[in-house]
């Protein structure tokens, strides 16, 4: 049997396939805490080295934004979330805090599986309302980041002793066959995460969802909505430089794990939206020639001054038409959720009986 943590220090349990089912059974009966860790874990080995030399061999030259999220990134990304001028996570927290209750009457005593989880703050409105209705909730967050999984499985059962935490740390796509072990469910992807993703990706990750899930579970998505431009331009360019130090912490991590050898006083933030593209682009750019190396690849690229990487991309949407799409994917809306400014929504929805005619509506 797998060792299994109790209290609030998780063991990191190395997950694999068929023990993993049976271990994530038992844990969410018996209680406790753990962490599964899965392929696509912090250290993948060699992923981060073939997925830079692959971004900078492409033209214009991109980055994976999944691995702006190491120990440090994650830090940062948590301090980006407390600027002033970073509305997102606020204004979606006011929303879970208003709504959480709403949201449990209408999706019952569901299992909670969250994407990108990270510190899982938010959350906590959710797993209040839960523990409102219940004795005791089922969560399990999924992130790549080890450290902040970690943090978080740790706060939640101190603060929730009932609470069955299971850490899955990993990309969402090894989340997906656990999907069908612990429903009913509703899987909790928040901050507009999935504004991170190209229109095509998304439509995959949609996909790929809809087909883990059972009919009758629930996904409740957070998305920022499109506005003026100001406004999102100064969310990405906060006046204290944190959003330009979550960037240069990617060439940071480069030089700690590929040995880069890049000088991080040359690299330059460069965030600005795209109204007609309802687009952020965010960019690192080289203030003067740097070779970059891949040392365990053993290759190196070189970038000249005024070299451009798109390190992230992030969606904004319209919800005319961001929910028929949903639906298409084989969802129901069951609600709506928005601020008074209208800024961000919450989008609750219910995997509908059959994909079969939403298949057929896309193809
Ligand atoms: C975590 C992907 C939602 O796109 O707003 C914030 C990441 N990057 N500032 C976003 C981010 C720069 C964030 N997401």
């Amino acid at each position: 049997m797998l060792d299994q943590a109790k209290g609030n220090s998780p063991d990191i349990v190395i997950m694999d396939g068929s023990q993993a089912s049976s271990f994530l059974r038992d844990t969410l009966t018996t209680g406790g805490t753990a962490i599964l860790r899965g392929e696509t874990a912090d250290d993948p080995g060699l992923g981060f080295a073939h997925s830079v030399v692959s971004g900078l061999s492409m033209c214009p030259r991109r980055l994976e934004s999944r691995y702006l999220y190491d120990r440090q990134g994650s830090a940062i990304f948590g301090r980006i979330t407390e600027q002033p001028e970073y509305y997102l996570t606020r204004t979606e927290a006011g929303i879970l805090a208003d709504n959480a209750c709403r949201i449990r009457e209408i999706t019952g005593p569901v299992t909670l599986v969250e994407l990108g989880s990270g510190y899982s703050l938010k959350t906590d409105h959710l797993l209040r309302a839960w523990l409102a209705c219940a004795p005791s909730v089922r969560y399990i967050p999924v992130d790549v980041s080890e450290a902040a999984l970690c943090e978080a499985c740790r706060i939640i059962c101190n603060l929730h002793l009932s609470a069955r935490v299971i850490g899955v740390n990993g990309d969402y796509r090894e989340a997906f066959p656990i999907l069908r072990e612990v429903s009913p469910v509703m899987v909790v992807f928040l901050g507009s995460t999935i504004g991170n993703f190209e229109p095509e990706d998304e439509s995959r990750f949609l996909a790929e969802l809809a087909s883990s899930l059972s009919p009758g579970d629930f996904f409740l998505l957070g998305v920022d909505l499109a506005k003026e431009q100001l406004i999102i331009d100064s969310a990405y360019n906060d006046v204290a430089g944190v959003t330009a130090d979550f960037t240069r912490n990617l060439f940071a991590r480069m030089n700690r794990e590929l040995g880069s050898d890049i000088d991080l006083s040359a690299v330059e933030h460069v965030a600005r939206y795209n109204p007609l593209r309802d687009q952020v682009d965010i960019h690192a750019r080289f203030a003067r020639k740097q070779i970059v190396r891949v040392e365990p690849l053993g290759k190196s690229f070189a970038i000249a001054e005024g070299g451009m990487v798109l390190t992230e991309i992030s969606r904004k949407y319209h919800l005319e038409a961001c929910v028929p799409s949903l639906e298409g994917f084989g969802f129901e809306t069951e609600a709506v959720f928005t601020d008074e400014r209208n800024w961000f929504a919450l989008i609750l929805l219910k995997r509908t009986d059959s994909l079969s005619e939403s298949r057929e509506r896309r193809t």
